[in-house]
């Protein structure tokens, strides 16, 4: 899973790689509402191909063959189901869209709900898609009609990304279909989509798509809204396609963040550069970012690759997702992963017997078992939720650099923190900002029933507290907002 994190629009949300349907209705009910996450961005909901060799990869789902809610994760009932609990708890689903492409060409087959396709004469029944609703000669000029020149925009825009069958976005009646699937998760309840490949679509053929779009349910969500839309577009800088060709129809992804905070806090560059992060360092607008340290793909290789930090990393993971968390700059999106042999990078979900996507079933100490990793249900991660949700919308405040590995800030008087990579241990009287009193440290520990299980920091009537990290803690970071006042 994904989640999004706090803004007008969407708070913490999560990204919840192939969870089944069933379980994230239950952990939006169970765990994500109560902790303050805003929404899930789910895997692709619509039928995919079945993906043998090998054997059923997580990138199946990346392979359309209609728009029938019928996947791995569930059927449509599942769905609806899902979308409806989650709404009753406040927390909003955001659809995967696949939308530039259907399957990779060559071969036929049945997809996830037992429609048919034929990817060599790209007939594509369930839609109905044939050979006249794809990008071909006219459109691309390749040899053969792949992608091979990302600096050229014409061509990485009507050509095949990795031989998958480009849909002809210009046409009316393919921006019809498309529309049509997505009227069809706002009908059910769905607040917005993730839109894969967003590089790989004229900016003016989505908008076109959206614009066919029917407001959200007023009942959920109030009249005259519409989708709140985060566009997939990989831009590490190098390209001619840039993500702000993309801010007229939605948010951006902005894979620079990850990569960026992934040296600092392998501590390949100083954590004392932060000081101007996002905009400062030659980021899109923080508006339009959408923000995440790793993501489905860039985590194992994939998409924009990049040597980005992950779970299988957890301290360093854990100081950049809270960094990004406290920071102000765009919108937070956490992943949530799952365990697999990191020799190959296209394993999919944990499987039974039958390759039936396994239960996430949660142990006493409210982590995820069979395989599943939830990094959302990590204490430090879903305490810094709750903390970006009490700093609200104040700014960055009492900016502190000890020395390059040694920050703090605040967020206006609500919130405070303070990393320590340094060797040695950070212990100083700094002004926190912050009214005074005592303060439940929400990394070491939580405020339950009123006791706090973790160290807690005494702020004085002038705002100042001694903050002590020490390098040898857990995680070498403090963490106290107003919501943890003891
Ligand atoms: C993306 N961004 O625009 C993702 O970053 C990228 O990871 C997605 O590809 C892509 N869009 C399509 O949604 C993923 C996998 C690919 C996979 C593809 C289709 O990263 O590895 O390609 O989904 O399933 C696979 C094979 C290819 C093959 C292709 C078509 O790996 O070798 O050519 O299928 O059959
Ligand atoms: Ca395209």
């Amino acid at each position: 899973m994904s989640i999004i994190a706090q803004s007008q629009f969407i708070r913490e949300c999560h990204n919840s790689s192939e969870w089944k349907w069933s379980d994230i209705a239950a952990e939006c009910e169970r765990f994500l509402a109560p902790h303050g996450y805003c929404g899930v961005q789910i895997s692709p909901p619509n039928e995919n191909r079945i993906v043998t060799n090998p054997n059923r990869p997580w990138w199946e789902r990346y392979q359309p063959v209609s728009y029938e809610l019928v996947t791995r994760s569930g059927n449509e009932q599942d769905f609806k189901n899902m979308v409806e609990r989650c709404n009753n708890v406040g927390v909003r689903i955001y659809a995967d869209a696949v939308v530039n492409h259907m399957t990779g060409v060559g071969g036929t087959g049945y997809g996830t709900g037992g429609t048919h396709y034929d990817a060599n004469t790209l007939q594509f029944v369930g839609v109905p898609f044939g050979g006249n609703d794809f990008n071909g000669v006219s459109e691309c000029h390749t040899h053969d009609l792949n992608i091979h020149d990302y600096n050229n925009v014409n061509e990485v825009r009507n050509c095949r990304l990795v031989g998958l069958a480009d849909l002809k976005l210009s046409s009316n009646y393919v921006r019809d279909r498309i529309a049509g699937f997505l009227n069809k998760l706002i009908d059910i309840g769905v607040a917005g989509l993730r839109i894969d490949a967003s590089k790989h679509m004229w900016p003016g053929d989505i908008s076109a798509i959206l614009s066919k779009t029917k407001d959200l349910r007023s009942d959920i969500f109030g009249t005259e809204k519409k989708l709140f839309v985060f566009q997939e577009v990989i831009d590490l800088g190098h390209e001619p396609i840039k993500g702000d060709e993309y801010v007229e129809t939605g948010k951006v992804t902005n894979f620079r963040f990850g990569i960026e905070l992934g040296k600092v806090f392998r501590k390949q560059n100083p954590l004392k550069y932060l000081s101007n992060f996002g905009e400062g360092w030659g980021m899109m607008d923080g508006h339009y970012a959408v923000n995440f340290i790793d993501n489905h793909d860039n985590q194992r290789g994939h998409g924009g690759g990049g040597s980005v930090l992950t779970h299988w990393e957890p301290r360093p993971y854990k100081m950049a997702t809270a960094f990004m968390l406290a920071h102000p700059y765009g919108f937070p999106r956490i992943m949530s992963s799952y365990e697999y042999d990191r020799q190959y990078d296209w394993i999919g979900p944990p499987h039974n017997g039958d390759m039936s996507t396994k239960d996430v079933i949660i142990n006493s100490d409210k982590t995820c078992g069979n395989g599943w990793s939830c990094e959302h249900r990590w204490r430090q991660i879903y305490n810094m939720v709750a903390f970006r949700n009490a700093a609200g919308f104040e700014g960055l405040t009492n900016w502190w650099a000890g020395s390059d590995y040694q920050i703090a800030f605040s967020r206006g008087s609500k919130a405070f923190i303070a990393f320590n990579l340094e060797d040695w241990d950070l212990n100083t009287s700094l002004n926190t900002g912050m009214p005074s009193g005592t303060y439940c440290d929400v990394i070491s520990g939580s405020l339950v029933e009123g006791r706090c299980t973790g160290r807690t920091v005494q702020v004085d009537s002038g705002g100042n507290a001694n903050i002590h990290v020490s390098n040898s803690w857990e995680d070498p970071m403090v963490a106290f907002h107003v919501g943890k006042f003891l």
